[in-house]
């Protein structure tokens, strides 16, 4: 079972030029004289590719010997990021590939600039799961991440007169050198139709008489480990047209039709749905969940395990990880498989499903929980929906039995809900199957347990548990931050990239005047940098000397995007006035990057406003250029690479009791930001962590939220009783960033002043005060410079390998394969 030894086709200078002529020659068909940038990415991509070919293989092999457990993660998003750089890292091939490139005259910057990056996430949820495949890699676990390969990811941001305006993220045009296409193990997954029963030699059995199907094609990707030799596999399923559907109508003389059914078939995998925070109940969201974790499942089932597998050890041999209830679909899914197609008892069926799921919950928005119509389920999945109504019997019997006639509670916890429609309760199918319903952070788990499935947490006592996320050091601080990373190497040596706690041992460096110095250049360093970037990229410049304030996430309420304009608007406002002389405002350069779900009305308007705001701002000579907003356009990963190493300020400011972790905000601290932030999410434990002198609290608390709201929250009291709120509200409502038009931004006003679900109006004054605190920290650069470095020295336990053992310990059980 020992590794084979392993003699990559380029592990040296002149093996990887040979190997990359190869590629050049024999896979692209150009030679180099005539090759395009593209040919040249491609080649080189597959060189790299071709080294880590050996061990991917032998990982496969290893992993269908030895027969352990192992991980299958199921997840509608995976944000992966441009993957070049991370595998050149991972393989440690990074100065052989360069050197390689220099010796054939070919500009490395150009290769990487061609690759388009597969933006096939929202955000903190799939770019959550992509650490974590990382993570499992590095550790030597074996995992399988399922997922859908979407034609078009999520859609590229422009803005036209400040208002976003999308275009499709046509990814794939060029077609993309890390995949690899498995037609001949497509998978039929079928639809609709009407269940029967019937009798099996004396027994009454169900079975699903399905109307129509699709393939589902796999596409596998490499997931190497960092430098241990080790590849898992991400496996995307892409949805084709089967045979039957278009040969039918073709004999039928139909053309039209065959092509239409055709585009039908294919439109499963075509498009991600932009929405993160307020799921569409659409027909087409349905079947993408259903089409690809019936693929994984049955994939798992039939090509992963032996063909003589005891399927009542499945519990064994994988857990079957839901990302957030998107593929919750997957229990009813089991349950079919095992009682209908593996002949099992239902009871029997159950225990094992009960032992093979597992759940984390992403969300503590009422409206993010999943709900699908009993309508829609019935129609699409028609035996789903009776397995779902016959576990919900069950359960709902239990509850019975344990609370008698609570018929508030029963209804209350009920997996079918009756009202404004009769519906499907994923989160309450996901809980009452998995064996483990985790959380993202320790406030989340609590508020989880204790204000959001109360009745579920009282019923299975040890379900709930918490995992707090994480975020792969490799992409996050190696590859977007090199230079400090020599800096903390050079510190504290190698080692710390997959033992991020030994950062901990900087602690001592952030006394040492020379260490800070070296820090405040590679920060300087980092910002000129971002001003490269986002110059060549936008047209966009950042001052020196200025601190760079950055507020990078979806757009959303709830993060309060407005909260951070407010007060740019006020200390703009204060400039204008005269109140305060520009030359004694500290020179910020505040950056958003955000992108609004194309249906969140309100999130465009924020959006065109922000972008109102910094063309006035940023253009008015009374300002001195000493305040600028700048909105770089499409916030991707490979942006978040660029701007988080460059930040002094982070911005983490949702509602207390709103943001169930944020992971941005660990990336910050992590590359030497301070932060301000509400005591939310995962800020809880960075605070505590990085220590109060080292992060700028502000707000109020979840439970100073919660009564609030229970003494009755009226925004317009606080906008009278704050002059300086009064004051920016009047601004943006006069028109003064609408050319003097009051209607465009009336909505916003508005609804800050009679709603605001958010409390942007209660947390204003606090806020602006934790401002101040900020802008008199920044004074003392070197002060600031240690609070800094603090920052990254007591930020280790954000690495998500921590949250990968965490997982494992108390949910997964998957020990790495040695
Ligand atoms: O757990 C990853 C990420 C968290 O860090 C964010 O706080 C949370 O908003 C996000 N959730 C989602 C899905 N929302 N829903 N449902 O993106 O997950």
């Amino acid at each position: 079972l020992a590794l084979a030894p392993v003699t990559g086709p380029a592990s040296s200078v002149d093996g990887f030029v040979r190997q990359f002529l190869r590629n050049l020659n024999y896979e692209r068909g150009v030679p180099l004289s005539a090759s395009t940038p593209n040919d040249r990415y491609f080649a080189f991509a597959m060189t790299v590719r071709d080294y880590l070919m050996a061990r991917w293989l032998e990982d496969l092999r290893r992993q269908r010997v030895v027969q352990a457990k192992g991980v299958c993660y199921l997840s509608a998003e995976y944000l992966l990021g441009r993957q070049l750089d991370n595998n050149l890292l991972a393989s440690g091939l990074t100065e052989i590939a360069t050197e390689a490139m220099v010796a054939c005259g070919i500009d490395i910057e150009e290769l990487r600039a061609q690759e388009v990056e597969p933006g096939l996430g929202n955000g903190g949820l799939g770019r959550l799961a992509a650490c974590f495949i990382d993570s499992l890699a590095t550790m030597g676990v074996p995992n399988i991440g399922y997922g859908i390969r979407y034609e078009y990811g999520i859609f590229r941001q422009t803005f036209v007169d400040g208002q976003q305006v999308e275009q499709p993220d046509a990814w794939l045009t060029l077609g993309s050198p890390w995949e690899f296409p498995h037609p001949e193990a497509a998978r039929r997954i079928s639809f609709g139709g009407h269940t029967e029963t019937y009798d099996d030699a004396g027994v009454t059995r169900s079975r699903w008489v399905p109307g129509w199907d699709v393939l589902a094609v796999p596409y596998n990707y490499m997931v190497p480990g960092y430098l241990n030799g080790r590849v898992n596999t991400l496996r995307l399923w892409s949805a084709k047209a089967t045979d039957s559907f278009d040969l039918r109508v073709f004999n039928s003389g139909d053309y039209e039709e065959a092509v239409r059914a055709q585009t039908f078939a294919e439109n499963i995998s075509k498009v991600l749905y932009p929405e993160d925070s307020t799921p569409q109940g659409k027909e087409l969201r349905l079947q993408q969940q259903y089409f690809f974790v019936a693929a994984s499942i049955g994939d798992f089932l039939e090509h992963t395990l032996p063909a003589d597998f005891d399927i009542h050890k499945l519990p064994d041999r994988v857990i079957f990880q839901l990302n957030d209830t998107h593929p919750v679909i997957g229990v009813p899914e089991l349950m079919r498989v095992l009682v209908d197609e593996r002949k099992l008892e239902w009871d029997a069926a159950w225990a094992i499903t009960q032992q093979c799921f597992a759940y984390t919950c992403h969300t503590l928005l009422p409206e993010a929980l999943e709900v699908w119509s009993v309508d829609l389920l019935g129609r699409l999945l028609p035996r789903h929906l009776e397995i779902i109504y016959r576990i919900n019997e069950e359960f709902l019997e239990a509850v019975r039995e344990r609370y008698g006639d609570d018929e508030m509670r029963i209804r209350n916890m009920s997996i079918i809900g009756e009202f404004p429609e009769r519906s499907v309760r994923m989160a309450y199918l996901a809980t009452v199957a998995g064996a483990k319903v985790n959380g993202v952070a320790e406030l989340h788990s609590q508020l989880l347990r204790d204000k959001v499935l109360p009745d579920f947490n009282d019923f299975f006592p040890g379900k709930f548990t918490n995992v707090t996320n994480g975020i792969t050091p490799r992409r996050f601080v190696r590859l977007a931050n090199p230079g400090l990373s020599g800096l903390i190497t050079e510190a504290i040596g190698t080692g710390w990239l997959t033992d991020l706690e030994r950062l901990r041992e900087l602690e001592a460096y952030a006394e040492d005047p020379q260490f800070r110095q070296a820090f405040a250049e590679v920060k300087a360093a980092n910002k000129r940098r971002l001003g490269d970037v986002l110059r060549a990229r936008d047209g966009l410049e950042i001052s020196d000397g200025h601190m760079l304030d950055v507020m990078v996430k979806r757009l959303h309420e709830y993060k309060r995007q407005m909260l951070k304009l407010l007060h740019v608007v006020t200390q703009y406002g204060s400039i204008v006035s005269g109140r305060v002389a520009a030359s004694d405002v500290l020179p910020r350069t505040v950056i958003f990057g955000a992108k609004a779900a194309p249906g969140y009305a309100m999130a465009k308007r924020i959006i065109h406003l922000i972008n109102a705001v910094g063309e006035v701002v940023n253009t008015d000579p009374r300002v001195e250029g000493r305040l600028k907003v700048l909105f770089p356009p499409n916030y991707n990963v490979t942006l978040a690479e660029r701007l988080i190493p460059a930040a002094d300020l982070s911005e983490q400011i949702s509602l207390a009791g709103k943001e169930a972790s944020g992971t941005g905000n660990m990336k910050f601290a992590l590359n030497g930001a301070l932060t301000i932030g509400t005591d939310d999410g995962a800020n809880v434990e960075i605070r505590q962590l990085v220590g109060d002198d080292n992060f700028f609290l502000f707000g109020m608390s979840e439970p100073e939220v919660e009564a609030l709201w229970a003494r009755g929250y009226k925004p317009a009291d606080f906008y009278q009783g704050d002059e300086n709120l009064r004051r920016a509200m009047d601004l943006i409502a006069s028109g003064a960033f609408s050319g003097g038009d009051r209607s465009v931004f009336e909505p916003i006003v508005s609804n800050l002043l009679y709603d605001d679900r958010f409390m942007v109006l209660a947390d204003y004054s606090s806020y602006v005060a934790a401002q101040e605190r900020v802008d008199a920290a920044y004074v003392d650069q070197d002060a600031w410079t240690r609070s800094a470095i603090l920052n990254v020295a007591r930020s280790g336990f954000f690495s998500s390998d921590r949250s990968m053992r965490d997982y494992i310990e108390r949910i997964w059980h998957t020990p790495p394969l040695l």
